[in-house]
């Protein structure tokens, strides 16, 4: 049996993730950071059933001794550093603790590797904000950097590193350029999410109105249970690589709304007001992928469409606030 050790575990993709590595027969075990309310650990985990069936210990990113100590105890095969701070709006005010986490935290992951267990194979999330005010109007590996945030600069930083690893120590250590992909388990402070819950309550008459900040912004969006296959594939590769992963289309924020809304036959128009402090320091305006590499060296293709997903998405917040799918 594979040992798979995730740091993020308690995330969007490190729930999808989990689950589809223990379809795939291998032993999780998922990185727990201490919490004063342990009890609300896990949600995602249990959304989906499969709490009972990983392992979680704890470590923190930011404290090399809990990962090397977890390393040793867990003997992975496969690390996924899926851990972060990953909302991009939240690095402006908190810059110093996501270069800490989202930069230097994977650094103390690769050293864990490196000194532990270097056989091991290494996945980085690196992200399409590391592309930030876009070179190329289509992004591909060789494309550019120019992050916007700091959050797009902690993670070219990581990013670099894993590089470095990869050449100067010979790690097994790929990073996934993944742009944006959501799921009904999506934080709500994402824009995704914030639509698609403030959908189901202006349906179920919670409230009469949804803010968002700029309804320009465009993104190229896919769904995250498509998005863990790829970071699986990577680590089954013979050699480590980097790999772009996207859906090669994107639509606008107004665009996503209006679907959403029209989902449950409601108007977008008479229900999105613009707050002007929604809006971001610098902005990334719009990322369109090209995932040429990945489609052809890892045979990756993402299966579920926007609009399913979107459905998806809206009818469980719909429950979540006690309806029936709409759909
Ligand atoms: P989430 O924000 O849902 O999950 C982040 C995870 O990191 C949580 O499990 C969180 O734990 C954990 N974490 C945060 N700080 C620490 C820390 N100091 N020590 C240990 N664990 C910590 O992110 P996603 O699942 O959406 O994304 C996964 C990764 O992929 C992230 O690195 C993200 O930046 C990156 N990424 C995401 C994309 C997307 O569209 N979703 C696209 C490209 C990259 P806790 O539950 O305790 O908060
Ligand atoms: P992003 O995702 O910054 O792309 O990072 P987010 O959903 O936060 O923003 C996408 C775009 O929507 C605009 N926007 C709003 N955003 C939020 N959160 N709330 C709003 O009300 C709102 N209105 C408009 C934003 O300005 C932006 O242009 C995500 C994260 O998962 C990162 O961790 C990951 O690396 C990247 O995707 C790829």
């Amino acid at each position: 049996m594979r040992t798979a050790l995730i740091t993020g575990i308690t995330g969007q993709d490190g729930a999808y993730l989990s689950q589809l590595l223990l379809e795939n027969g291998y032993r999780v075990v998922g990185l727990l950071r201490r919490s004063a309310s342990a009890d609300l650990m896990g949600e995602r985990l249990k959304w989906l059933g499969i709490f009972e069936d990983v392992e979680l210990v704890d470590g923190d990113l930011t404290d090399l001794s809990s990962l090397l100590r977890v390393m040793e105890s867990a003997a992975p095969d496969e690390v996924y550093n899926l851990a972060a701070q990953s909302f991009v709006a939240t690095s402006w005010q908190q810059p110093i603790l996501t270069g800490a986490v989202t930069g230097l935290g994977a650094v103390n992951v690769l050293e864990a590797v490196r000194v532990v267990c270097p056989q091991a194979h290494f996945y980085q999330a690196s992200s399409s904000e590391m592309f930030g005010l876009i070179r190329e109007p289509r992004q591909n590996e060789r494309t550019p950097f120019y992050p916007r945030s700091p959050y797009g600069a902690a993670k070219l930083f990581a990013h670099s590193m894993t590089v470095n690893y990869r050449e100067s120590f010979g790690l097994h250590a790929s990073s996934g350029i993944l742009f944006n992909h959501e799921s009904p388990l999506r934080g709500i402070e994402f824009v995704t999410r914030r639509i698609t819950d403030g959908v189901a309550r202006i349906k179920l008459g919670l409230t009469s109105e949804l803010r968002l900040g700029n309804l320009d912004a465009k993104r190229d969006w896919g769904h995250a249970r498509d998005y863990v296959r790829a970071m699986w594939l990577m680590l089954q590769q013979e050699r480590p690589d980097d790999y772009v992963v996207g859906a090669g289309r994107n639509f606008s924020v107004r665009t996503f709304a209006q679907i959403a809304f029209r989902y449950v036959k409601l108007d977008y128009e008479d229900y999105v007001k613009v707050s002007e402090e929604l809006k971001r320091p610098a902005e990334v305006h719009e990322l369109l992928s090209d995932a040429t590499k990945a489609r052809k060296a890892l045979g990756w293709e993402p299966k579920i469409s926007l609009e399913e997903m979107i459905a998806e998405m809206v009818d469980a917040d719909l429950a979540r606030h006690g309806a029936q799918p709409s759909g």
